[in-house]
């Protein structure tokens, strides 16, 4: 695919150029900002706890050359604009004012990257679908989203967020098939999954899985809330495997002393 193809079929990202709360000026990756944390939730059920409870807001990158150079890997998050990936994030976290949460579409509008383990980052992207003028879009693909998600070696996945009341939109089609010759992985998240009813969640799950078993790349579909918490084990699982982090979700909710006592068991029976 040539590089103007390539842009052509972007999909129509953007963002309304109205002012962010978050930084908005470029971080050089050696003089990175202190994180930021956010205000921790504690888990509804202590049994299922927030599995990145040490995500912290890193900085936000107006251009490609200031991502972290220190980033071994990456989970970038796209979607249509008001899709839920910032909240998704705060949910994945379990903390509320992480990423940025807009009741006005196009809020993000560029990379804002968040650590969630040494070396292991979230992105959130900037949304699609709000632009203002075909210029703003263009100019934003060319210069910083088209280049990251091709060329970003570290990015060893992406989340396309789709409200589960309108998946599969045109842009996210666009999307899809601009991503798939990647051959890296997709995970869909059909986000407000709180607002179907059971019925209309398993009719729109086993809907859009159909709809893209023939893309041609690895790509997988979950239901998800950040209302509710659902799905949310299931896409800690898929995030951890990419990340390269061992899938203990729960691993924070366990007290010094049981992980010590188990540890010291282990090695008993090691001898
Ligand atoms: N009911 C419900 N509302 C949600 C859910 N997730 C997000 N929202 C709401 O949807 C709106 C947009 O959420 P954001 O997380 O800011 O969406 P975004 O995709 O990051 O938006 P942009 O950054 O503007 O592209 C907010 O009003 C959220 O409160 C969910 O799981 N259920
Ligand atoms: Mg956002």
């Amino acid at each position: 695919m040539s590089n103007s193809q390539t842009l052509k079929s972007a999909p129509k990202t953007s963002a309304k150029p109205s002012p962010e709360k978050r930084p908005r000026s470029a971080v050089s990756a050696k003089k990175l900002p202190k994180p930021v944390s956010g205000v921790v939730v504690p888990p509804k059920d202590p049994g299922h706890a927030h599995p990145f409870p040490r995500t912290e807001f890193l900085t936000t990158v107006a251009r490609l050359r200031d991502a972290p150079g220190d980033a071994v890997a990456e989970v970038a998050f796209v979607g249509r604009s008001n899709a839920g990936k910032s909240s998704a994030i705060n949910t994945l976290a379990g903390k509320t004012r992480l990423a940025y949460v807009s009741k006005t579409p196009g809020r993000t509008q560029h990379l804002n990257y968040f650590s969630v383990a040494p070396d292991r980052y979230f992105v959130d992207l900037p949304g699609y679908g709000f632009a203002k003028v075909p210029e703003d879009v263009r100019k934003q693909w060319d210069t910083l989203l088209g280049p990251y998600l091709q060329t970003r070696e570290q990015l060893k996945g992406l989340v396309i967020i789709m409200d589960s009341r309108r998946p599969l939109t045109e842009m996210d089609w666009q999307m899809l098939e601009w991503f798939a010759p990647t051959g890296r992985e997709i995970h869909v998240l059909l986000s407000k999954a709180d607002k179907l009813s059971r019925q209309e969640q398993t009719k729109t799950l086993r809907a859009v899985k159909a709809d893209l078993a023939d893309l041609g790349c690895p790509v997988s579909v979950q239901l998800f809330s950040s209302l509710k918490r659902t799905g949310v084990a299931e896409a800690a699982a898929v995030l951890k495997r990419w990340l390269g982090l061992c899938d203990n979700t729960n691993v924070e909710s366990v007290p010094p002393e049981i992980t010590e006592a188990a540890q010291r068991m282990e090695e008993d029976n090691a001898e």
